[in-house]
């Protein structure tokens, strides 16, 4: 079964809406299969974010996302990484359509409350760097 990474970002977890992000998800009918809370070490956060090396918000994207515990959950249900990526909404916030996690909770491109897997490739990758599973 399809699984994919979220990953509930210092900004959301200061503002206290881990239980509204997660009840979207149990709501939508997918599947919580594993969940800590963690600050993630900038080698783990370098590695998750490798593809943005070298991009002008990359420093920033590392520095904001070490700076706080984060939530990383792994989702499954059929189809999860397309469906999570809808629910969390465009990365631009004037983008993000009222009734998504970014659309909803946040004005800001980087402290945009959650990461989603974008493929199947990514999210294995992705797990496998936070998760023994
Ligand atoms: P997304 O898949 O929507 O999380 O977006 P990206 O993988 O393109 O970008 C990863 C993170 O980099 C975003 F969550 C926020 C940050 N970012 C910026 O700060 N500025 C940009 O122009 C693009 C992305």
């Amino acid at each position: 079964m399809e699984k994919t990474l979220l990953i509930i970002k210092p900004d959301a977890v200061e503002r206290k809406l881990i239980g509204s992000i997660i009840q979207r998800i149990e709501k939508k009918g997918l599947v919580i299969k594993a969940l800590k809370m963690e600050k993630i070490t900038l080698e783990k956060a370098e590695k998750h974010y490798k593809i943005h090396k070298g991009k002008d918000f990359y420093n920033d994207l590392i520095e904001f996302i070490i700076s706080g515990p984060v939530v990383l959950v792994v989702i499954e249900g059929e189809n999860c990484i397309q469906i999570v990526r809808h629910m969390a909404g465009s990365t631009s916030p004037i983008e993000a359509a009222p009734g998504t996690i970014r659309g909803d909770y946040s004005i800001d491109t980087l402290k945009n409350i959650v990461h989603t897997s974008d493929s199947i490739e990514s999210s294995t990758r992705e797990i496998n760097n936070f998760f023994n599973m």
